[in-house]
């Protein structure tokens, strides 16, 4: 049950005079984002900026079409403001094209298949329990089901894209669709040696980068712009803008991603996200954002070596990014049963599925966790040894049922965490 009792923050008030009860769902999320430790590697906190420009008068205009081609008048600053978005997004990532209209990854995803695939083709992307995504085919997406998905893996030994499997797979089943990325994924994604496979299959490659475009974008991670046909991307996760997608592409497939966009899959665009996003894009592209990237993988690499001296295991041994994926099977706890009693310390992980997991997705062996947010309130790896020591403790605290030691860890994640707002949140 949410805790709806901490008094309301002051700063919204027409909601708080309109709708009190939705206002105090919003302060008690607020609350909890300030208050906890969130280690889920999708989730972020935005700036203030970003979250002022989500929650614009932009919001109240339809505008289908693209800038200059629009199908409703009154576009003057509508068109504006997503060729700001668009002009930002290829100038940070080196894109022949880029399209800021998609509503989140999965329709993004949705669109490249009605771009280059026609229904009942074949497209290939990494398997789900692999650290794939839904929609690279997968058989209970509507990509695997109106779409004949083929699916790639790890090595059982190593943890890590078996380039045999995903070559031997693409010239054997010639897909139209190639994806890379996903998101389990620990460790750096070669896009060379992906995009050698496409081109000796004849595949369109498709980045998925929704994990790391912020990465990317700072540096820390090499970009898949030289070698893909089309990179996607959320918005919302290191990138640190708002929930909402873009796709870039060689100048060759402008066309067929944005008819695919628009009028292909979707209307109107949400201008207010549009915004949100070019503002993204814009702190995105300051130095200190490069710090940032940098900073994100130093903690995961920070907190991944704690992990394992306390006797963790992780898939593929560590991290080269912001994601750690940890195999709970040695420590006898399930992933699912470790997640909830983290959440009861304060800790926000969710629970997942490790590669060839005898158990099932819905109470898999592992957690997934990830430094994107923590980072984004100042902690450094100095204060990774603690957090390692959280999570030990608390792995251990579900197995023997010690909800004394939950509550004290709760205790002593709060007090860190006040000593370090987040941005975007009321102090
Ligand atoms: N749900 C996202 C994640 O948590 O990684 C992917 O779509």
């Amino acid at each position: 049950m949410t805790d709806l009792s901490p008094a309301l923050p002051p700063h919204h008030p027409a909601l708080s005079a309109a709708d009190p009860e939705l206002a105090a769902l919003v302060g008690a999320e607020e609350r909890l984002q300030a208050e906890t430790l969130r280690l889920i590697p999708s989730e972020n906190y935005v700036s203030g900026a970003v979250l002022e420009a989500s929650g614009t008068v932009l919001q109240n205009k339809y505008s289908e079409g693209y800038p200059g081609r629009r199908y409703y008048e009154g576009q003057q600053n509508i068109d504006r403001v997503e060729l700001l978005a668009t002009a930002r997004a290829k100038a940070l990532f080196g894109a022949d094209h880029a399209n800021v209209q998609p509503y989140s990854g999965s329709p993004a995803n949705l669109a490249v298949h009605l771009a280059f695939a026609e229904p009942g083709d074949t497209v290939m992307g990494m398997a789900l329990p692999m650290g794939g995504h839904l929609t690279h085919g997968w058989g209970v997406s509507a990509t695997g089901t109106w779409f004949r998905g083929v699916q790639y893996g790890v090595r059982p030994d190593t943890g890590l894209i078996d380039f045999d499997q995903v070559r031997d797979l693409a010239l054997a089943e010639r897909p139209r669709i190639i994806f890379c990325g996903g998101t389990a994924l620990p460790r750096t994604i070669d896009f060379a040696a992906f995009a050698e496979i496409a081109r000796e299959a004849g595949s369109v490659l498709v980045a998925d980068i929704a994990h790391i475009a912020g990465l990317v974008a700072g540096g820390a991670h090499p970009s898949p712009v030289p070698h893909v046909d089309v990179v996607s991307t959320t918005t919302h996760k290191t990138l640190r803008g708002p929930r909402g997608a873009m796709l870039m592409a060689r100048e060759e497939h402008a066309k067929a991603i944005d008819k695919a966009v628009f009028p292909g899959l979707q209307g109107g665009p949400h201008n207010q996200t549009t915004a949100a996003i070019a503002v993204a894009l814009h702190e995105a592209a300051q130095p200190a954002f490069r710090d940032y990237a940098h900073a994100v993988v130093a903690n995961a690499g920070a907190l991944a070596a704690e992990l394992l001296a306390r006797g963790f295991d992780l898939v593929s041994g560590g991290t080269d990014n912001h994601l750690i994926l940890m195999d709970l099977t040695s420590k006898d706890v399930p992933g699912k049963v470790a997640a909830k009693a983290l959440d009861r310390a304060g800790i926000v992980v969710n629970y997942n599925t490790v590669p060839y997991d005898p158990r099932k997705p819905f109470d898999p062996s592992g957690i997934r966790i990830g430094t994107p947010s923590l980072t984004s309130r100042g902690l450094g790896t100095d204060h990774m040894a603690a957090v390692a020591e959280w999570i030990d403790r608390g792995v251990t605290a579900a197995r023997t049922g010690d909800e004394d030691t939950l509550a004290k860890i709760r205790a002593e994640v709060a007090d860190l965490m006040a000593a370090h707002p987040a941005p975007g949140l009321p102090v």
